[in-house]
């Protein structure tokens, strides 16, 4: 079942200057910095309230990032929905019709398995499942 947005992903270009840039607009630092180098990208992470804001920034050329910023230019990327059960929710989606980009979950940021769905099956949002992972 998904529960709730769990974070919304930014795409940025340097994520130094865009961590001090957030910092000012909320009033709070970012409690992490995390590489995911499958994904090839570097994150951060902002808390407000029970929703996460996530920043993007790419670490190689062929990161979806960079791919999306090289046609889109900065802005919102994705927006990410918590699940109970991340296998069970690729099931329904999958007999929904919508185009699920994973045949397996993946190990996401902050301690996350992750999917993505195509942007062109979900009017054009990409569309993040993550399920907290077991520690
Ligand atoms: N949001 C909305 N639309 C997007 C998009 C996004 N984030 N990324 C690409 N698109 C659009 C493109 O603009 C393109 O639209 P048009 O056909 O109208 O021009 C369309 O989707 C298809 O683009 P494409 O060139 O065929 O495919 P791309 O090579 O750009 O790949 C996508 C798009 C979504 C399949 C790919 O980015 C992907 O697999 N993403 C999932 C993984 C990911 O995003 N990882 C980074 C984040 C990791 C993390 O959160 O930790």
């Amino acid at each position: 079942m998904i529960q709730k947005i769990e974070h919304i992903g930014i795409a940025v270009k340097d994520l130094n200057h865009s961590n001090e840039l957030f910092k000012k607009l909320f009033g709070k630092d970012h409690y992490k910095v995390e590489a995911v180098e499958s994904e090839g990208v570097s994150t951060s992470f902002f808390m407000l309230g029970e929703t996460k804001i996530e920043l993007l920034q790419a670490t190689n050329e062929e990161s979806a990032i960079a791919k999306f910023i090289d046609k889109k230019g900065e802005g919102i990327h994705h927006i990410a929905y918590a699940v109970d059960n991340i296998n069970s929710e690729m099931e329904r989606l999958k007999a929904e019709g919508f185009e699920i980009l994973n045949k397996e979950p993946k190990y996401g940021a902050d301690n996350k398995l992750i999917c993505f769905l195509h942007p062109k099956s979900t009017n054009g949002i990409l569309v993040e499942l993550c399920q907290e992972r077991d520690t």
